[in-house]
């Protein structure tokens, strides 16, 4: 056992893999979409625990409302993780694909702060990327959606991987020092202007982990979702983790009961819908 999970032994498999999957509209970007035009776009993330129902309710707010944008999170990218194998010429074109996720569950110890580098990394690129032209030319409110970010990597996940021991206090000051820089240098780059929070009794979570099947979560234990449901609360509720960012201090947090099976009561759908548009419209 690891404190994260059992250890899985079995080969990765993606085959209930929802995150990404089904995303509709369009990704490309466009050269118009300039920097002045960026700055009318809202920026909102979706946060919550591990398999509360984040990347469905993407999905149904994408299909909701076209001129919003809404990015899953690069799960299959941390399950792919493409290396050289060889320093020879011949051999250059070789190269082994790791699973970064499958890792960081088996050996958290070895790999945590090494997941928590790529896993920012690959949000940052995305809070980066600049909105496409489509959403400056819609009416209403603009919203880029981004499922997590870099914010729950540090205080949810990074500080989670600390308090069990999985970083040692030399990663996590390395960790949090370049975290800073980072965020401070991108400054309203990366900046949101508020939080949508899906929260879930910790054991509904692990009934909807185990029913989507990812191999690499195979052995998550009910006491890490627990763990992780007590650091959303604090951070988005409570209010008692502590933040180094003044507008992330004061940001708007619209909480949604994702208890409820809102992916086949479509009531609860639209309600969801309702909430998310009046929230918009209030930042
Ligand atoms: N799910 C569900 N009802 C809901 C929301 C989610 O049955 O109202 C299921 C969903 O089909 C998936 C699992 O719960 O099998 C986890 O959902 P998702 O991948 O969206 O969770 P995430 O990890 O992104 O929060
Ligand atoms: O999250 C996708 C999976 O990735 C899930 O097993 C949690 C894990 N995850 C996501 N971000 C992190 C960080 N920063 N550290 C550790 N583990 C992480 P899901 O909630 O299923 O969409
Ligand atoms: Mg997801």
């Amino acid at each position: 056992d690891t404190p994260l999970t059992l250890r899985a032994t079995e080969a990765n498999t993606m085959a209930s893999e929802a995150d990404g999957a089904g995303v509709p509209g369009s990704r490309r970007r466009s050269a118009e979409a300039s920097a002045d035009g960026g700055a009318r776009v809202k920026r909102v993330s979706i946060e919550g625990n591990i398999a509360v129902g984040k990347s469905t309710f993407a999905r149904l707010l994408q299909s909701a409302c076209p001129d919003w944008e809404v990015m899953a999170e690069p799960v299959s990218k941390w399950q792919n993780i493409e290396s050289g194998t060889s320093k020879g010429a011949d051999a250059s074109q070789q190269t082994t694909v790791s699973n970064l996720l499958q890792m960081m569950y088996q050996d958290p110890q070895r790999w945590s702060y090494t997941f928590q580098t790529y896993s920012c990394m690959s949000r940052l690129r995305t809070q980066l990327r600049p909105p496409p032209a489509r959403l400056l030319s819609s009416e209403g409110t603009p919203v880029q959606v981004y499922e997590r970010s870099v914010y729950s990597d540090r205080y949810i996940f990074a500080l989670n991987m600390f308090e069990l021991g999985c970083i040692n206090s030399t990663e996590w000051a390395v960790y949090q020092d370049w975290h800073s820089l980072l965020v401070e240098q991108f400054g309203h780059q990366v900046e949101l202007e508020g939080i949508i929070y899906l929260t879930a009794p910790p054991q509904n979570c692990m009934e909807r982990l185990e029913c989507r099947g990812r191999s690499e979560e195979r052995g998550v234990k009910l006491d890490y979702l627990e763990k992780l449901h007590v650091q959303h609360e604090r951070w988005l509720i409570e209010k008692s983790t502590e933040i180094h960012f003044e507008k992330l201090k004061r940001i708007p947090v619209l909480k949604l009961d994702a208890s409820v099976d809102f992916l086949r009561d479509s009531e609860v759908r639209e309600q969801f819908i309702t909430k998310v548009k009046n929230f918009f419209s209030t930042l």
